[in-house]
């Protein structure tokens, strides 16, 4: 039995839009992705599905800089004080020869300033799905911390394209790296986060580059021709101190289970030589062949080999939600790490 956390306020981050191919298209990352992971928890009797308990967002200010988590809970009210409607989106941003030093005023500058791309918009309930988010993530790294074996949290909207002081890329506060800190706070010596979502988790990546205490390995599509093109590649190893304890797995388009299980393979034996006391799983399932965004070609089948490999770590493990947009068969897909993780 494992237990998931969950928690029904995600559902108010609905009807953004997002810049695909030159259109403005209903974004990809939806509330039915939750519902639908949520309901074969259900299905599949995985175990218990608990509501979280409310965290102090200064746990998030240990891997966010404090003035850009202080800005998230202010961000519709400003949008709407400026007579604005839609979402709440950036479009402009302090890329090279611009000053990224200085906070700006306006609330669409503010945006800009705080994001590195146009998809993380706001619409009225997003902040309290945000903090809803952080929560599961929390209440889940709890669990594992009294004892269980594993949980997962569902978390949506999701965390690891966030980085301390920006979000971008559907994600806001970085769950995952929220609870690795968490875990270290509590007297862990050393945390791994494992991240397997299709894209690049690049704001874990930052918010750990220059640190032993964290190990952070990433599986993704090679950011010479996937998102998020600006970091991943496979000689990003940290730096300082972290030096050596960053590794990266960038693979081609149409990476299919044995080659992508290969790296998953070669992550799991540095990952046991670090010997972390417990890892986090950045858990993305648009490796799917069917993910309309991506392009890998895992196969449903697959999703247990994943969680089976994990297992056999034999360490504590937090399973944290992130990506997965072939919403017919996220359920599936996502419980299936699961499922296959428990042995069954
Ligand atoms: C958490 C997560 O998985 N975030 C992913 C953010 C991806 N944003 C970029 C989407 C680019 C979509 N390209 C679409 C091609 C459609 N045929
Ligand atoms: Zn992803």
């Amino acid at each position: 039995m494992m237990k998931t956390v969950f928690s029904p306020l995600h559902a108010g981050h609905s009807g953004q839009m997002e810049l695909v191919a030159g259109e403005i298209v209903p974004g990809f990352e939806k509330p039915s992705r939750a519902e639908i992971i949520k309901a074969r928890v259900e299905t599949e009797k995985l175990g218990p599905i608990l509501p979280p308990e409310s965290h102090d967002v200064a746990l998030a200010k240990r891997v966010h800089r404090a003035d850009y988590i202080d800005f998230l809970p202010t961000v519709w009210e400003r949008w709407e004080a400026a007579g604005k409607t839609g979402s709440a989106i950036p479009f402009t941003w302090p890329t090279r020869g611009l000053r990224g030093d200085v906070a700006p005023r306006t609330i669409e500058a503010l945006l800009g300033f705080y994001s590195f791309d146009g998809g993380a918009s706001f619409v009225k309930g997003t902040w309290d799905a945000i903090k809803s988010s952080h929560d599961v993530g929390l209440t889940a790294a709890h669990l594992v911390k009294a004892g269980e074996r594993a949980a997962f949290a569902l978390c949506r909207p999701p965390g690891h394209h966030a980085g301390a002081a920006f979000m971008g890329g559907y994600c806001f506060i970085n769950n995952a790296a929220v609870a690795a800190q968490w875990f270290r706070d509590q007297g862990a010596a050393r945390v791994t986060v494992l991240d397997v979502d299709y894209h690049h988790g690049n704001g874990t990546q930052e918010i750990f580059y220059d640190r032993a205490d964290v190990q952070v390995i990433n599986l993704h599509g090679d950011p010479m021709t996937e998102y998020p093109f600006f970091l991943g590649h496979a000689d990003e190893r940290g730096a300082g101190p972290g030096e050596g304890f960053n590794h990266n797995y960038p693979m081609p388009f149409g990476t299919a289970w044995d080659a992508w299980s290969a790296s998953l393979d070669d992550a799991c034996e540095k990952l046991a030589a670090y010997s972390p006391d417990v890892v986090v799983v950045s858990l993305g399932v648009d490796t799917f062949e069917k993910d309309p965004i991506s392009h890998f070609k895992l196969k449903s089948a697959d999703y247990p080999k994943i969680g089976r490999r994990i297992a056999k770590l034999n360490l504590p493990t937090l399973f944290v939600m992130e990506g997965g947009y072939a919403v017919d068969e996220i359920g599936v897909n996502a419980v299936g790490v699961l499922t296959g993780f428990e042995g069954r």
